[in-house]
């Protein structure tokens, strides 16, 4: 019986009812085998990081303590953005608008680089929709190599990200 293991998802969503996605998407992580979801965030708005002429994004993020391998994980994660509807495009823009996105943000304490797998997340300590909602679940979270989650977020360049007003939808 191996030890599970705490790791952090970053929900992203800007196409098909964005609202909706994360939702389903946080609740999804919730079904994952041999994986229990420990915590979500609010859901965030931002502007794109990447080409401006798409819809505004919907994040969130999600604790969870898993038994799966990093990249069993990855692959696990991959499955439930297709069952959304993604289409991997091969010649795809690079951050073009999407239904879901899921990307393992922190792996336990976890360093590595492979021609599949990023961990941390390279984005991770740029990007206020994802420092902003880990802020809000893991205040104390160390991310391997990094300052702490608050200076980041001070040093951190736009888009911003706000609490989404849930009353609103
Ligand atoms: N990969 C490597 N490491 C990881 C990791 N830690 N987690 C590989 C997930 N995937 C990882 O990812 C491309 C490849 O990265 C995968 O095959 C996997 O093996 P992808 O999801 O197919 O492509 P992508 O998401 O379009 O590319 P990229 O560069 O990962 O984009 P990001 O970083 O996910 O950014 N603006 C706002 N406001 N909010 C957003 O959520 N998201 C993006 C996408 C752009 N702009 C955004 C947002
Ligand atoms: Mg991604």
């Amino acid at each position: 019986m191996t030890q599970p293991i705490p790791a952090y998802i970053g929900v992203g969503s800007n196409l098909a009812d964005p609202v909706r996605q994360v939702r389903a998407a946080l609740v999804a992580l919730g079904g994952l085998k041999q994986t229990r979801l420990l915590r979500c965030s609010s859901l965030y708005v931002s502007a794109p990081l990447g080409p401006a002429e798409q819809p505004d994004y919907i994040n969130a993020v999600a604790a969870i303590a898993t038994e799966l391998d990093p990249e069993a994980l990855l692959t696990q994660l991959q499955d439930l953005e297709r069952a959304a509807g993604r289409i991997r495009a091969p010649d795809g823009l690079r951050w073009g608008p999407r239904v879901l996105d899921l990307d393992l943000l922190l792996y336990g304490m976890l360093r590595q680089r492979s021609a599949t797998l990023t961990l941390p997340h390279p984005g991770i300590g740029q990007r206020a929709f994802v420092l902003r909602p880990l802020l809000e679940i893991a205040p104390d979270l160390t991310i391997p190599g990094l300052s702490p989650l608050e200076q980041l977020l001070q040093q951190c360049p736009p888009p911003a990200a706000r609490v989404l007003d849930e009353d609103s939808h």
